[in-house]
């Protein structure tokens, strides 16, 4: 392989740096498309790189869609169906099988294998009380990750590794941020008048922001001397709520230049599943993630402002991945390493009237960033349209390391495509969402014109059309004059569930 300064390079066993952001839309770069964000260094990888533009998670909440991003497998076959479980141990995880064959392995920042939140019959080492007082229950050889700088949760009240190093790097601003953490004093002093209690100006300036300390961190780790390829996830906890970027990014961005989210239904979601109103109204519980919402009381105001915080969270993310890459450019390390850039799910960010996450499979929240970048090896600036899947990460990056792919992987290898030595094959992705917070079973198939979503044991459902409406407002499950692609895509949906069931354990032997 000839790099552009045409000297050889030795991509047998490549670096892989796998770059993810947490509740993060594809729409959401400039690159993508996005008409205020200022996202240079990400859209440099794209323009570098292959960017996948209609890339989909395979579950709309972090531990599942995390699971299936570092073993290959839909949440239903690793078993973590939804956060708040724990990622069973036993999977083959991504890490763990590059550690078999000779790399090492660190991750720095949000893992999220297993609830965060403080749980009395959970045996979680990532949740916050159990390192309180200077305790650090996850150091290393968590999930086949050798090395593990952990950060857990979101906002100024991030805790694990990042603690010591901001009070390394200052004392005074951890104190601060140790005293606000829990009361919401923060929350007080930086909040927006045309916003709502989780939008406010972070405490920290950009460079103690945890954004920036990971980008400082996994900076450090490269210029360390590495006997071994590595494997390097960089796992940043934003831009998911609360919205709170450091002042100076917060106030960058004017909500009146956001886009303009797609309007609740006029109809109060009469056409959609039952759970789509009662959930807008607020009558449905929690949402994913904690707290009681009545979407229908937030002001259209609150949600531009959501978009405009937003987007200085990606700045300052983008800012993070800028330091990174110069990283790699001084140690010599970028011809030699794949980059590859996506987020677990996105947010609806105000689209039809919802902010955060749940159980409707719009784009707005199952569409992700999705970017291979290694010049001189994969292909450059290519911009592919047909439908990817995060799920692709474990096979893709197993195949460019010349490593034989895993029993049980159910995505597939993106290599070939990557290489140039073959078209783009996908041409379907599933999203899956079990147990979520109104006990909803649903499996949604995407297709290049097509977007179904099924829910066990209920005659509802929703069919898109995705190329005569792409924001998804027309639900046309009960139009008489789409009951041919209706039925056609439940069939497929059928065909693509039997061929994805679990194919472990293998079979050994024939009696
Ligand atoms: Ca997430």
């Amino acid at each position: 392989m000839k790099d552009r300064a045409g000297k050889s390079t030795d991509l047998v066993r490549p670096n892989v740096l796998l770059i993810m952001t947490d509740q993060q839309r594809a729409d959401s770069l400039g690159c993508a498309g996005h008409p205020a964000v200022r996202t240079p260094h990400i859209d440099g990888l794209a323009a570098s790189g292959v960017r996948f533009d209609c890339a989909y998670t395979t579950h709309p909440t972090c531990t599942p869609s995390r699971g299936a991003i570092f073993t290959g497998r839909y949440p239903s076959s690793h078993g973590a169906r939804m956060t708040g479980m724990i990622l069973p141990e036993s999977e083959r995880m991504l890490p763990a099988v590059l550690r078999e064959h000779g790399y090492e392995t660190a991750l720095f920042g949000k893992p999220h294998f297993a609830p965060m939140g403080d749980y009395a019959d959970c045996p979680s080492r990532e949740m916050r009380h159990l390192w309180n007082d200077g305790a650090h229950p996850i150091e290393g050889d968590y999930y086949g990750f050798e090395n593990v700088v952990f950060f857990g949760g979101h906002g100024p009240g991030i805790w694990g590794h990042y603690r010591d190093w901001l009070r390394e790097r200052d004392p005074a601003a951890e104190r601060v941020i140790e005293n606000a953490s829990g009361d919401g004093g923060y929350m007080r002093a930086g909040a927006y008048e045309d916003g709502l209690a989780d939008m406010f100006r972070s405490p920290l300036p950009a460079e103690l922001h945890p954004t920036s300390a990971l980008g400082e961190m996994v900076s450090d780790y490269l210029r360390r001397r590495h006997e071994k390829p590595f494997f390097l996830v960089a796992s940043f906890s934003d831009p998911h709520h609360p919205f709170a970027p450091p002042s100076e990014y917060a106030d960058r961005y004017d909500p009146g230049d956001m886009p303009i989210p797609v309007p609740p239904d006029s109809d109060g979601f009469r056409t959609f599943p039952p759970h789509f109103g009662s959930a807008y109204r607020g009558q449905s519980g929690m949402f994913s993630g904690g707290g009681h919402v009545d979407y229908s009381a937030i002001p259209p105001a609150a949600t531009l402002r959501a978009r405009a915080l937003t987007c200085g969270m990606v700045e300052l993310i983008d800012a993070a991945v800028g330091n990174i890459l110069r990283t790699l450019d001084e140690t010599g390390l970028r011809r030699s390493t794949v980059i590859v850039f996506c987020s677990d799910h996105g947010d609806f960010l105000g689209d039809h009237g919802f902010l955060y996450k749940g159980p409707m499979h719009w784009d707005g929240l199952t569409r992700v960033p999705f970017i291979w970048n290694l010049p001189g090896a994969l292909r450059e600036g290519v911009t592919e349209s047909g439908v990817a899947s995060t799920l692709d990460v474990t096979p893709t990056v197993l195949d460019l390391c010349g490593i034989p792919p895993e029993p049980g992987i159910e995505g597939i290898s993106l290599a070939p495509y990557l290489r140039g030595q073959e078209t783009y094959a996908r041409d379907e992705a599933l999203t899956e969402n079990d147990d979520d917070y109104l006990g909803e079973r649903l499996r949604t198939l995407v297709t290049g014109e097509w977007k179904i979503t099924a829910y066990a044991g209920r005659p509802w459902g929703e069919l898109y059309d995705r190329v005569n409406d792409p924001h998804e407002t027309r639900n046309l499950w009960d139009d008489r004059a789409f009951r041919g692609p209706r039925d056609e895509m439940r069939l497929r949906l059928l065909d693509h569930l039997m061929r994805r069931e679990d194919r472990l354990p293998v079979q050994r032997w024939y009696a």
